[in-house]
């Protein structure tokens, strides 16, 4: 897998607020290439076993809870240094704690409901991308 993909997902008070377009805009104007992406929802299960590294934190059964909760839209994105880059657009988990121009400064509603996923490493880029989009629905 290449090391210069993330992956995102648009979560779902974004979607539900009508934030997707605005959001996929700032993403392509930062450089990203959309390489795969489709709207979906996740079930509960679905929802924790992607998020399965945090099933020991308090927050665990409610983000599982939330991330089931509506639509949302999944992609994979290229560019060079990827997944360093989006963490900086996308800003801190807290959007308290946000830099100002940052996606979640701008459209997150909470620390839980903060409008978008960033991969935090190129291997798990490539986990969460093989998660939702198979070799035949994704830019090789
Ligand atoms: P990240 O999305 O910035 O990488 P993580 O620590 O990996 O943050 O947490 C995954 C997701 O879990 C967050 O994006 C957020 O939706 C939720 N979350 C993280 N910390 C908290 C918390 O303290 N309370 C409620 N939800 C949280
Ligand atoms: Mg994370």
């Amino acid at each position: 897998m290449a090391t210069n993909r993330t992956f995102t997902m648009i979560k779902p008070d974004a979607f539900e607020a009508g934030n997707t377009g605005a959001i996929l805009k700032m993403i392509e104007n930062a450089g990203f290439k959309i390489m795969a992406m489709k709207a979906t929802q996740l079930t509960p299960q679905l929802a924790g076993k992607f998020y399965e590294v945090h099933k020991e934190r308090p927050f665990y059964a409610d983000l599982c809870g939330y991330m089931s909760s509506g639509p949302i839209v999944a992609v994979i994105l290229e560019k060079d240094n990827a997944v360093e880059d989006f963490r900086t657009l996308i800003g801190a988990t807290n959007p308290a704690n946000a830099a100002d121009g940052t996606i979640r400064k701008i459209f997150a509603k909470s620390i839980e409901a903060n409008a978008v996923h960033g991969s935090d490493s190129d291997e798990n880029a490539a986990l969460e991308g093989n998660f939702f989009f198979s070799q035949a629905e994704r830019v090789s």
